[in-house]
């Protein structure tokens, strides 16, 4: 495959609701598309996952636009190379950046997919044709609006229930919404919070039967996770400290987690998503796919990770209309009464990117030709 040329944008999307982690709070969405055009006249679309600001890790929308259009994109456009795996070959040089790479990587395997006739899902080798979804539930203005929240997507038939903890919302809102909801799946997240020194209330935490804690302490940190892991019984999902298929190895063998969260732009897209989805397979780490608010694009590449087989617990993968008024694809995506997502059976992404849309809401643009 050749591609002559990636066409850069940046779209805003207000967000229907604020989304509010214990690294603060997000409105609107300032989100990176790539377009990639082969020779033939045939592209492929990704989605750069990086957020408003450099605080979920160190990418953000400002330092990936410039490394995209500075560095990756001409370092891929006019190159031959074998495949959508080989396209990490190609942006080796350039160190970290991994979410500015998953755009163009991913957009890389849309195209390939699309030229084969073959759904994403089953060019990446997926086996689950409908996946199993949960919510993400951020910080809210108080705990009343959040147990209002949860009933209503258990209602939706969501299957999971995930809020964000920081300290000072952290214990007793767990312990309000269990009192409420003592039977449902529910998990915490804490982006990286705490220290090794909040361990009195993991071990607190216990009694509550979560079936995780994500990234409980710092977001380039390990050894601290295993630490913590031997001191408490609810397992520990590792979402920010895993950005690889070695560190997700190294993960599991120094026992830092017991499940993993696998987002497409963290490792780097698609090719390294798989990885990290076959040692934790074979290490029998159930793994799950992770939402960073994606528009539909970045939510369709996810889905089809989402149908790889270590791919075992619900993940953030949710319908288009709880983030957006109207989204940048067609259908949008919307979750079964029983909370799972169908995938879609046409080519590629298997949904059509509206134009239109994207283009009103584009904010610049930058065509990277060979
Ligand atoms: O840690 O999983 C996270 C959103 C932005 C940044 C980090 C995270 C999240 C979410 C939202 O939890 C998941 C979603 O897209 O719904
Ligand atoms: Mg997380």
């Amino acid at each position: 495959m050749i591609i002559s040329a990636i066409e850069l944008r940046e779209i805003r999307l207000p967000l229907i609701h604020f989304f509010e982690t214990s690294f603060g709070r997000t409105t609107e969405r300032r989100i990176i598309l790539a377009r990639v055009i082969d020779k033939d006249g045939a592209e492929g679309w990704g989605e750069c996952t990086a957020g408003e600001g450099p605080f979920y890790c160190e990418e953000w929308t400002e330092t990936a636009w410039t490394t995209l259009k500075e560095f990756l994109a001409p370092m891929v456009v006019g190159q031959q190379v074998e495949n959508a795996e080989g396209v990490n070959g190609l942006i080796r040089k350039v160190r970290g950046n991994r979410m500015a790479k998953a755009a163009i990587e991913t957009a890389c395997w849309d195209l390939e997919a699309k030229r084969a006739g073959l759904p994403l899902w089953k060019h990446l080798g997926g086996v689950h044709t409908e996946i199993a979804c949960g919510v993400s539930i951020g910080i809210q203005e108080s705990p009343e609006l959040l147990l209002e929240k949860i009933a209503r997507e258990l209602a939706a038939g969501y299957q999971r229930i995930k809020i964000k903890i920081k300290p000072g919302w952290d214990i007793d809102i767990v312990r309000k919404v269990r009192a409420q909801f003592p039977e449902i799946r529910l998990t915490c997240d804490a982006n990286s919070a705490y220290t090794l020194a909040d361990a009195p209330l993991f071990k607190a935490l216990d009694e509550f039967n979560l079936m995780m804690i994500e990234q409980p302490l710092a977001h380039d940190d390990m050894f601290d996770h295993a630490e913590l892991q031997k001191q408490i019984k609810t397992p520990i999902c590792l979402d920010e400290s895993v950005r690889s298929a070695a560190e997700a190895g190294h993960a599991i063998d120094i026992a830092a987690c017991r499940i993993v969260n696998v987002k497409l732009g963290r490792v780097g897209g698609h090719a390294e998503a798989k990885r990290v989805e076959t040692v934790c397979r074979e290490h029998s780490i159930p793994v799950w796919c992770g939402g960073m608010l994606e528009s539909g694009i970045g939510r369709a590449h996810n889905i089809a990770m989402a149908t790889l087989a270590g791919f075992t617990l619900p993940g953030d993968v949710s319908a288009s209309s709880r983030y957006w008024q109207e989204d940048i694809i067609e259908p949008p995506v919307t979750v079964r009464s029983r909370g799972t997502i169908t995938v879609s059976n046409k080519p590629g992404i298997g949904f059509e990117v509206n134009r239109s849309r994207v283009d009103s809401l584009t904010m610049r643009c930058e065509l990277i030709t060979s």
